[in-house]
C-alpha cells in the first residue's frame, strides 16, 4: 500500500488543530473504507476494474432487467457490504464525537461503517446513500437489505417490493440521479461553519461532494488531507498527508490524548 513512516512532524501538526478546534467536519470517500476490504472505485483493483460503470447508471437501471439483475447478484453473493467491518480510521473518526470535538461526518460511502464504528447516525450525511437500504420505487417504503435478502435468497429472480409488488432498487445514489437535496443542504452548512475540515480517503473529483473542501476554506476553516493518492485540493490545504487513513488516524488519536491530558 504504502510503507513510507508516517510523517510524525504532520500528524502532530494536526492534533494540534484538531485541539485547537470546536467544529471538526470530517470528510471521508471510498478510501477510508478500503482497510475494511471494500474497494474503492479509482485505485489499481479497485471497482472501475472490475465492473462497467454504465451498470450503476438510472437509466440502464430502470429499462434493463439485465442490469437489476446484476446488481442484485452482486448484493446476494459479494459478502462486501455484509462482512466488512469499521477499521482504525472510522474508530478515530467516532473518537472524535465522543471527546466532543466532531460537528458532523459527510460521507461519500454508502457501507455504513461510521455508524458501525459509533459516530451518531443523525451526524452522519451520507450523500450518495446507504447500501444497507433498498427502496422500492413504487411506495417509497424501505427494507433492511437483509429482510429483502432473505426473500431473494429464496428465487432466482430479481425480488420485488413485498407491499405493492413495485420494483426495488438500493437507496443509493445511481448516476444520473440527484444527490438528496436536504442532506446536501446540511452537509454544505456544516462544511461552511465548521474550523477544521479533515478529508480522509477520497480522490475529491466527484461533484458536487467534491464542493464541501471549498466550502469549509471558503467559511474560513483550515483544511486537512489524507489521502493515499495526490488530489487537487492538496495546494489549498494547510497540512497533506499522503499515507493509509487507518495507520494516518491512529497516530493522530495518540498524539492527540498526549495533548488533551
Ligand atoms: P475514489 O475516487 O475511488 O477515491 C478513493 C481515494 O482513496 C483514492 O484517491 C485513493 O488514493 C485513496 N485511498 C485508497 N485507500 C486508501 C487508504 N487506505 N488510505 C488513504 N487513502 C486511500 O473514491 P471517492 O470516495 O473519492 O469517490 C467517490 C465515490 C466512490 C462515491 O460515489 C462513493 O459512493 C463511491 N464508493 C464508495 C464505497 C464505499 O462505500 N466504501 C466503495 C467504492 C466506491
Amino acid at each position: 500500500m504504502n510503507d513510507r513512516p508516517l510523517p510524525l512532524d504532520k500528524i502532530e501538526a494536526v492534533a494540534a488543530l484538531i485541539a485547537e478546534s470546536n467544529r471538526v467536519v470530517v470528510f471521508t470517500g471510498a478510501g477510508v473504507s478500503t482497510e475494511s476490504g471494500i474497494p474503492d472505485f479509482r485505485s489499481p483493483g479497485g471497482i472501475w476494474s472490475r465492473f462497467d460503470p454504465d451498470d450503476f447508471t438510472i437509466d440502464k437501471f430502470l429499462y434493463d432487467p439485465e442490469c437489476r439483475r446484476k446488481q442484485w447478484r452482486f448484493l446476494l453473493n459479494s459478502g462486501l457490504f455484509d462482512q466488512a467491518e469499521p477499521n482504525e480510521a472510522h474508530r478515530a473518526v467516532a473518537w472524535l464525537e465522543s471527546i466532543g470535538k466532531l460537528q458532523c461526518v459527510i460521507t461519500q460511502n454508502v457501507d455504513d461503517l461510521h455508524q458501525r464504528a459509533g459516530n451518531d447516525p443523525s451526524r452522519v450525511y451520507e450523500l450518495h446513500g446507504n447500501m444497507r437500504w433498498i427502496k422500492c420505487l413504487g411506495c417509497y417504503e424501505r427494507f433492511t437489505l437483509g429482510s429483502i435478502l432473505q426473500t431473494g435468497r429464496e428465487s432466482d429472480e430479481v425480488p420485488s417490493c413485498p407491499h405493492c409488488r413495485g420494483l426495488l432498487k438500493p437507496d443509493v445514489i445511481f448516476f444520473g440521479e440527484a444527490l438528496p437535496e436536504q442532506t446536501l443542504r446540511e452537509a454544505n452548512r456544516h462544511a461552511a461553519t465548521c474550523d477544521l475540515l479533515i478529508v480522509i480517503g477520497s480522490s475529491l473529483v466527484v461533484y458536487p461532494a467534491a464542493y464541501i473542501p471549498i466550502y469549509a476554506k471558503g467559511g474560513g476553516a483550515k483544511l486537512v488531507i489524507i489521502n493515499l493518492s495526490e488530489t487537487p485540493y492538496d495546494a489549498n490545504a494547510d497540512i497533506v498527508i499522503h499515507a493509509p487513513a487507518g495507520a494516518t488516524m491512529s497516530a493522530v488519536v495518540e498524539a492527540l490524548r498526549k495533548r488533551l491530558h
